[in-house]
């Protein structure tokens, strides 16, 4: 049985008071849901918030990492820290990452590994451009993202494995992907999992939707079969309108 999950990507917002303000609004709000509920606060904040959300309902998880275990890789973080503080779940591939820090599928392929030697679970993003889509390219464009950072996988590596699609164009922008858009992808994206490693394994794996989720869209589009649940960013970073989407299951 696939899981439903709604997790909030902070980015790179909120210091430590503002992190300790949000986390002390988030539990109180949050109640028995159909979804697993995570928060992705910046490094700087994530021990706090690993403290604070103890026995919560809330799992704290890191937004990036290195592929080194350890070394002169100045100014990163290894899986083996995070663990460390623990922390058992990183983001990996969103786009900003692949933009602004050139992160391409083959590093990501290092940093999955990476992740998964630690018994790390991964929510891997990636998505189109506006670009792609306009030319009608988006599925190979996400088929290919797939399969260059995660298809010399094995079956049992999904265990660990959550995708979330999330359009470049719908990033930040006020624009979503219209329900139907995010279904057809999540469709697409199954039947890429299956053709490669079956259908009992792309079944299980939840898929979630990035873009500009919002109370107000959230319920359409988690109503698809396909869609089980988002990755959060501008609206996770106020309490009402993150439980908004949660309890949009
Ligand atoms: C996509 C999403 C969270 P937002 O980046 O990863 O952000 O909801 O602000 O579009």
């Amino acid at each position: 049985m696939r899981k439903q999950i709604v997790a909030g990507n902070w980015k790179m917002n909120n210091d430590l008071a503002q992190t300790e303000t949000l986390i002390s609004s988030l539990k109180a709000q949050v109640k028995t849901s159909n979804a697993e509920v995570m928060i992705a606060p910046t490094a700087t904040n994530l021990w706090h918030a690993y403290n604070s959300t103890k026995n919560a309902g809330i799992e704290v998880i890191a937004q990036n990492m290195h592929f080194a275990e350890n070394g002169a890789y100045t100014g990163e973080i290894s899986a083996a820290m995070l663990k460390s503080i623990g922390i058992n779940t990183v983001i990996l591939g969103h786009s900003e990452r692949r933009e602004y820090f050139n992160e391409t599928d083959e590093t990501l392929a290092k940093k999955v590994d990476a992740a998964l030697a630690k018994g790390m679970r991964i929510i891997f993003c990636f998505g189109e451009e506006l670009a792609d889509r306009k030319s009608g390219n988006e599925e190979n464009v996400v088929g290919d993202q797939i399969k260059k950072a995660l298809f010399h996988l094995s079956a049992a590596d999904f265990q660990n494995i959550v995708l979330a699609y999330e359009p470049v164009w719908a990033i930040g922008t006020g624009e979503t992907a219209t329900a139907e858009q995010a279904q057809d992808m999540h469709a697409f994206i199954r039947k890429t999992l299956a053709d490669k490693y079956g259908n009992d394994i792309a079944e299980d794996v939840s898929i979630l939707y990035g873009g500009s989720v919002k109370p107000a869209n959230a319920e359409e589009i988690f109503s698809k079969p396909d869609v089980d649940g988002g990755l959060i960013g501008g609206a996770a970073l106020n309490a009402e309108d993150f439980f908004g989407i949660v309890n949009a299951f």
